[in-house]
């Protein structure tokens, strides 16, 4: 499949079990057509390794920004959520142009999905909550207005 976009993002874990640890993995990023997939990278050699995680385009219900907190670490202050079912996926860009860049990608992608969001959370879901809102339950309706 041709590639569309590739870069190296930090992403936080899905979390999709309850047990889950809460971390930040570097991850190289790729757009194809269908799918975003992100693989285990050797910064060294600058090669991609295993394939970790994919996400189907048809999938995504929202793309957006995510609000930077206060006292972010450096390698962190670009960050964009990708919505599908399973709930938020959150990468962290190197810069806020290329966050621009596969914002606006992604959108142009998403556009003509079934399933859309016209609310979402403009903070991260941490600790059991929505911080823009404080509601608990991650299936919780968005408290924004998306805005394309
Ligand atoms: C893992 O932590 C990694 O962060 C995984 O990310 C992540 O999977 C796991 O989350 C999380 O438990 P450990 O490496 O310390 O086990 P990656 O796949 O990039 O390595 P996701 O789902 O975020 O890809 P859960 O929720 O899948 O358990």
């Amino acid at each position: 499949m041709d590639v569309i976009l590739e870069d190296v993002f930090i992403k936080r874990s899905q979390q999709k079990k309850k047990t889950s640890p809460l971390n930040y993995k570097e991850r190289l990023f790729v757009l194809t057509q269908d799918r975003i997939s992100y693989y285990d990278y050797d910064a060294e050699k600058g090669k991609r390794k295993g394939l970790k995680g994919y996400v189907e385009v048809e999938k995504i219900k929202c793309v957006a920004n995510v609000f930077t907190e206060d006292n972010t670490p450096s390698d962190r202050l670009f960050p964009f959520q990708i919505i599908y079912d399973e709930g938020p996926l959150y990468v962290f860009a190197k810069s806020d142009q290329i966050r621009k860049h596969w914002v606006h990608e992604l959108k142009n992608k998403v556009m003509c999905n079934k399933e859309q969001m016209q609310k979402f959370h403009p903070c991260f879901w941490e600790d059991g909550l929505w911080k823009c809102c404080f509601q608990e339950v991650k299936q919780a309706m968005g408290c924004r207005v998306l805005e394309n």
